[in-house]
């Protein structure tokens, strides 16, 4: 069968849906393209001498792994000339990035978390890109708080896997598809179209050395699971946690699953351990266009109302029967 790349996908989605303005389907692909650099990248492991961290001076105080820094700036170059974007906001960078003067500004906000799960870079397990896209709020000038919008807004989300294959997987609001890269072409080729979360599920993913700072909804759903088909599930679960929200997110929206980084007293002061902005929002959009559905235990995460760029909240995401007794639990 003929394969369709990406181009192709996104002309078929702007005549079928009218929705994908050219400066969008511009924007997707040169942010598919700077992910294709960035596997290439992440791909030369030791060879590419960028493993370990940025060194002394991190910019935001934070440990960042030189690819994190990388991958950032693969982005941001990726995206400055195309005329397409306000400004562009990333979990490695304190406040938005403005687009060069040089430059014409367009009418869409891009956030991304340039690297995912960065942690896992050295010991070669897979990582990610999450991405973001809201449209400029009319009339502002552009600041932070055009960034401050809730998760309904988002006009398109996706994330890239930098695994064993590299998978981009994009909702622009009509479903969720999946791409593979083909190395040799260096093209992404559609290789699901319309995936769907199934509703329930034996899986759940959690960090569970946290076990002790969970609260008590959390921790009963978990003992649920782990006390099988004798306890009051009825069912043996199995458990995975990759510690990449991508990975985990992307097992889940392909064979099922419940992702839990709940609200916990280690984390609780600062709101949760995930960022809203570009890993909550985004990944909630792509699972409840797949079918599934993402809150924090108390609210549906894309009617939160955010209030900081860099907020965290608690998450809890994937099979819709599984997450609604969750969220009942609460
Ligand atoms: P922990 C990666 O650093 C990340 O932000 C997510 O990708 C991942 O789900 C989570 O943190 C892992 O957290 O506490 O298990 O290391």
């Amino acid at each position: 069968m003929k394969p369709i790349f990406l181009t192709q996908f996104l002309i078929e989605e702007q005549r079928a849906m009218g929705k994908i303005t050219p400066d969008l389907r511009l924007l997707l692909e040169v942010v598919t393209r700077a992910c294709k650099r960035i596997s290439i990248a992440v791909g030369k492991g030791a060879l590419g001498g960028v493993l370990g961290d940025a060194g002394t001076g991190n910019i935001q105080g934070e440990a960042q792994k030189k690819l994190d820094v990388i991958s950032n700036d693969i982005l941001l170059e990726a995206n400055e000339w195309g005329g397409h974007l306000a400004a562009l906001a990333s979990e490695e960078m304190d406040h938005p990035h403005p687009i060069p003067e040089q430059y014409p500004k367009g009418g869409y906000l891009l956030l991304f978390d340039p690297l995912d799960g960065s942690s896992n870079i050295d010991v070669n397990v897979s990582v990610g890109t999450i991405f973001s896209v809201l449209r400029k709020p009319e009339g502002s000038a552009s600041s932070e708080d055009d960034f401050l919008q809730p998760g309904t807004q988002q006009v398109a989300a996706g994330y890239c896997v930098y695994g064993p294959s590299t998978t981009l997987v994009l909702t622009i609001g009509n479903g969720v598809h999946q791409f593979t890269l083909d190395r040799e072409l260096g093209s992404f080729v559609l290789t699901q179209r319309d995936m769907k979360i199934p509703p329930d599920t034996k899986e759940f993913s959690i960090n569970m050395s946290n076990e002790r700072f969970w609260e008590a909804p959390v921790k009963r759903y978990i003992d649920e699971c782990v006390a099988g088909k004798d306890g009051p599930r009825g069912k043996d679960f199995n458990m995975r946690w990759v510690a990449s929200m991508v990975a985990d997110v992307h097992r889940i929206i392909t064979r099922g699953g419940v992702f839990m980084y709940p609200l916990d007293s280690k984390t609780k002061s600062q709101g949760g351990k995930l960022r809203l902005m570009y890993e909550a929002n985004p990944m909630s959009f792509i699972i409840e266009q797949a079918g599934g559905a993402a809150t924090t235990g108390r609210e549906r995460i894309l009617d939160i109302k955010p209030n900081k760029l860099h907020q965290r909240v608690p998450v809890i995401m994937g099979s819709k029967n599984e997450v609604d007794l969750v969220s009942s639990y609460h």
